[in-house]
């Protein structure tokens, strides 16, 4: 039966591009999902945006010396570009800047003040003489009260990943200066209540009994920490984000104020959908969003890195619930660890390891792809070195899945020109052969569906394999000499392997499929669950072209080379 199913990936801040290790961490696993569940014929709605708010944002406009909207439309287009060449198949890649949002924001804004669970709090707020200004949360460092780290953020400790409020943190600094020189001053703000929803929080987590325990894991410790789960403040006195208003109105006393990024990022989900609709891409936006509306029907996909868990299973869920109108929560949040680089961390900040359109100008989407997957940092963090990643792809892309493609076609092409040959009927090899590959197919979907990507990864090596072992087995070009009826037969087979792998590859590496399909007339779309059946696809005399060598390997030169230059940090 067609499902409707709803994907969204954690939102890139705008400042700046992002690493590998954001990629794998929520865009790219979002897209093999929404990649394969569009193949099997369900009905997608996949929503990424740009994160745009906050001192982020602001302080690299200010770097790059432009305005900030400026900046943020620029860098908007340079991460859909990026994105583009990394193929993620978004249908719509937003901005949690646009009119959508800001409305959108103010909405729930004004719903959670009528039903009670804002409240207005005087307090005190860190302002930094020698920058000229009030720091807001990021641009605070200073030591974790939960765990001691030292480089902890106002917003939250990286290393423990508590959610923090800037004036908690032990010895304070400005990172934007460094400079101690710090004051604190009055200014009044908005708090969301998160308090008074633990127990609706409790009771639904609780309910989610299939969530990785990753997920579960984070929630439950911060819910049940005691001041896990405090009051959240969810304004800042910035000039750039979504202005301060209490739905369409005015909200006394919040001049000059805006939104906290990280309570109007997550209603870009939202927000995003209506500027898919906007942008003529779809329509009926809200039967996606509302349950009252349509949405009843809708599974519901996040995924992202462990860090914005807590934001994901606490903060933006009692928005949701708080509204007390029926938009729909989240079915299931896939997240990730981190992927490290070489015996380090990858850092957006110190500019080390490899980002994304560096990544690009040296290799094709698909060795990034097919690598990051099948290392995704599911059950633990992961690490990210050039040998490792030179001898996985050389192995799995070149020796086995390209030689198979390059082998078959060429032999066939020598022996029978480029059409499919006849052939008597499969010998008992070839059933066999059948069969593993049912088996291992079964197994392929039930991990895509679980999104157990490293194993959907490995099933999908292993139906590489087999076809590969069982060409080594056959051995058409000596069966050719004595017996060109049954070499043909075998010929056929494979070609029609082909096929199948370029349906069942699609989603990890979507280049290369296209490119082993478009061999045979064909273009990606379909499932081919039943092996069988999808064995005997091609007719014989269809006509074929050898398709160009679908992956070169990576020599050791190129390594070596790449190993000193993303040794340092990017500058
Ligand atoms: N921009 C943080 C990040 O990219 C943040 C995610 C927002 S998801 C609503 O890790
Ligand atoms: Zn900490």
């Amino acid at each position: 039966m067609t499902q409707r199913i709803l994907i969204t990936s954690a939102i890139p801040y705008i400042n700046g591009i992002k690493h590998l290790g954001n990629l794998v961490g929520s865009q790219l696993p979002a897209d093999l999902f929404a990649r394969y569940k569009r193949a099997r014929g369900h009905q997608v709605l996949f929503l990424c945006a740009t994160d745009e708010h906050g001192t982020p944002a602001e302080l690299a406009a200010a770097k790059a010396g432009k305005p900030v909207a400026e900046y943020c439309a620029e860098m908007h287009a340079v991460q859909a570009d990026i994105a583009a060449g990394f193929r993620l198949s978004f249908d719509h890649f937003g901005r949690s800047s646009s009119d959508q949002n800001r409305a959108l924001t103010q909405h729930f804004a004004g719903k959670l003040a009528d039903n009670g669970l804002i409240r207005e709090v005087d307090e005190q707020q860190v302002f930094s003489h020698a920058d000229g200004r009030f720091l807001p949360d990021r641009y605070i460092e200073g030591t974790c009260p939960n765990c001691g780290y030292d480089g902890a953020r106002g917003d939250q400790c990286e290393n423990c990943t508590k959610q923090l409020d800037p004036t908690d943190l032990i010895n304070p600094r400005s990172a934007v200066s460094g400079s101690t020189d710090l004051e604190i001053r009055d200014t009044r703000h908005l708090y969301l209540r998160q308090s008074a929803m633990r127990d609706q929080l409790n009771a639904w987590i609780d309910s989610k009994t299939d969530w990785p325990v990753l997920t579960t894991s984070i929630a439950k410790k911060w819910l049940n920490d005691g001041d896990g789960l405090q009051d959240r403040g969810i304004t800042r006195d910035l000039d750039w984000g979504v202005p301060v208003r209490k739905g369409a109105q005015d909200w006394p006393g919040m001049d000059g104020k805006v939104f906290y990024v990280w309570f109007d990022a997550p209603i870009e989900y939202i927000a995003c959908a209506q500027e898919w609709q906007d942008a003529g891409k779809g329509s009926d936006w809200e039967s996606w969003w509302r349950t009252d509306k349509g949405a009843g029907d809708v599974t519901y996909f996040q995924f992202m890195g462990k860090d914005n868990v807590p934001f994901h299973t606490l903060s933006f869920p009692s928005t949701i619930l708080g509204s007390g109108e029926d938009w729909k929560l989240v079915d299931y949040i896939k997240s990730f660890n981190y992927l490290n680089y070489d015996g380090g961390q990858f850092s957006t900040s110190k500019g080390r390891g490899i980002f994304m359109d560096q990544a690009l100008e040296i290799l094709p989407a698909d060795y990034w792809r097919w690598w990051l997957l099948s290392h995704a940092p599911e059950s633990s963090d992961t690490e990210f070195t050039w040998d490792a990643f030179q001898q996985d792809t050389n192995k799995d892309l070149s020796d086995v899945l390209g030689n198979f493609v390059s082998r078959v076609t060429k032999f066939c092409r020598s022996k029978f020109g480029e059409v499919v040959p006849e052939g008597g009927a499969l010998d008992p090899r070839a059933q066999t052969l059948l069969a593993d590959l049912q088996t291992r197919l079964t197994a392929y979907e039930g991990h895509m569906d679980r999104m157990e990507v490293r194993k959907a990864a490995a099933d999908l090596r292993a139906i590489w394999v087999l076809g590969n072992e069982y060409l080594q087995d056959a051995q058409p070009w000596a069966v050719f000499k004595t017996d060109p009826e049954a070499a043909a037969a075998i010929v056929r087979l494979s070609l029609n392997l082909i096929c199948l792998y370029g349906h069942l590859s699609q989603p990890f590496i979507p280049d290369a499929a296209s490119k082993m399909l478009a061999a045979f007339g064909q273009t990606p779309g379909g499932w081919p669950s039943d092996v069988e059946a999808a064995a005997q696809t091609l007719v014989p005399g269809a006509s074929f072209t050898v398709p160009d060598n679908l992956f070169s390997k990576i020599a050791d030169e190129d390594r070596d080379a790449w190993k000193t230059r993303f040794a340092g940090t990017r500058d």
